[in-house]
């Protein structure tokens, strides 16, 4: 916690230099606006500049986006879960879900079938430290799947992670992985 609250201080107190030197750019250009100046050798060079920083971008965009999704995240939603895995039905509804089976063995690879009986939900599955391993949404009428392989045993937290009313912190539920 104590290291959140220095990153948070350091943000802040980052965020308002970087205001005043923006500032102090804005007041600049305006004071120096009224002068008449020939920018045609500037623009020339700038504009040759610009062509090959938008080139940069793009390359760096698609390095940047395939390796960042080249495990694509998202559970192939129409291949069929071959027999190594263990399909498990979820519905969510207010406020509480039902699992038909919370507890797998280490190495188990589980895909989840998560749906709704009323609103729209979000299915998260947490680890012992509530960290986020993965998630999905929970919509009536559809049935969306994430798959996940357990490889630690202990004790996972599920948790709903779209705000569906009232009792919506109250949505939990457990599964073991012995
Ligand atoms: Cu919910």
């Amino acid at each position: 916690m104590e290291v959140f609250n220095m990153l948070a201080e350091s943000v802040w107190i980052l965020t308002l230099v970087s205001l005043v030197l923006l500032s102090a750019v804005f007041v600049f250009v305006i004071a120096n606006s009224g002068d008449e100046r020939d920018y045609s050798e500037v623009q020339k060079k700038w504009y040759a500049i610009r062509s090959k920083w938008l080139l940069f971008l793009f390359v760096v965009g698609v390095i940047v986006t395939w390796a960042t999704l080249s495990p694509f995240p998202i559970t192939d939603q129409h291949a069929a879960a071959d027999e190594n895995t263990t399909v498990v039905k979820v519905v969510a509804r207010q406020w509480h879900w039902e699992i038909d089976n919370t507890e797998y063995n280490a190495g188990d690879t589980v895909e989840f079938h998560v749906t709704s009986g009323d609103v729209n939900h979000g299915f998260a599955i947490y680890d012992g430290e509530d960290r986020l391993l993965t998630q999905t949404q929970a919509m009536p009428d559809y049935v969306n799947k994430v798959r996940h392989t357990f490889n630690q045993p202990g004790t996972y937290r599920v948790l709903c992670m779209e705000y569906c009313g009232l009792a919506h912190h109250a949505m939990l539920a457990e599964l073991t992985v012995r």
